[in-house]
């Protein structure tokens, strides 16, 4: 395996509503930045009940469903597609757990959230997830491949 095949693991992260409408967009995207990943694709969405439907299709028996849906209708989310090396794990790291008592200081949500609820940001979970969520929030126009802009200066 190249350096480069690892570099091109994707994520798809997003940027919830309470993110959004409390100015968090700008260091969100910044974090990402800094740490060497590469924005394959960003769009600014207001999200209908269909497409947030199949993307939590895993957590539609859950108590909490209704409400998380409400919650991600409240407003535009901010969808993002992020490459690089171990961008699925690594952004995992990058956003804290999701239950913010154990999410670090450090985190996106150690810093700037209190509640499970309004959790300010969504990272795929796995290789798998970040391929499909890339798929299912993006048209394949919309992912921008530049091999270049990573190869040289990060790895
Ligand atoms: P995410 O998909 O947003 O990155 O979150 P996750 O995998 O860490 O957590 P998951 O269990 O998949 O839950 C998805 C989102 O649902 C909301 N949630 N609310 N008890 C609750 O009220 C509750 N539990 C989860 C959160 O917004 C969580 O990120």
């Amino acid at each position: 395996q190249t350096q480069w095949t690892m570099a091109m693991e994707r994520s798809y992260i997003m940027i919830k509503p309470d993110g959004v409408q409390r100015g968090l967009v700008g260091e969100i995207i910044s974090r990402f930045e800094k740490r060497g990943y590469k924005l394959a694709a960003m769009k600014l969405k207001q999200a209908d009940e269909d497409l947030l439907k199949e993307h939590y299709r895993d957590l539609a028996s859950k108590p909490f469903f209704p409400k998380l849906m409400g919650y991600m209708l409240s407003g535009p989310v901010v969808c993002m597609c992020w490459e690089g090396k171990d961008v699925v794990a690594q952004g995992r790291k990058m956003l804290g757990a999701t239950n913010p008592l154990e999410s670090a200081p450090g985190t996106i949500r150690g810093d700037f959230s209190l509640d499970v609820g309004r959790n300010i940001c969504h990272g795929s979970d796995s290789v798998d997830s970040g391929k499909r969520e890339s798929e299912l929030w993006f048209s394949p126009a919309e992912i921008v491949d530049n091999e270049s802009a990573l190869k040289d200066w990060i790895y």
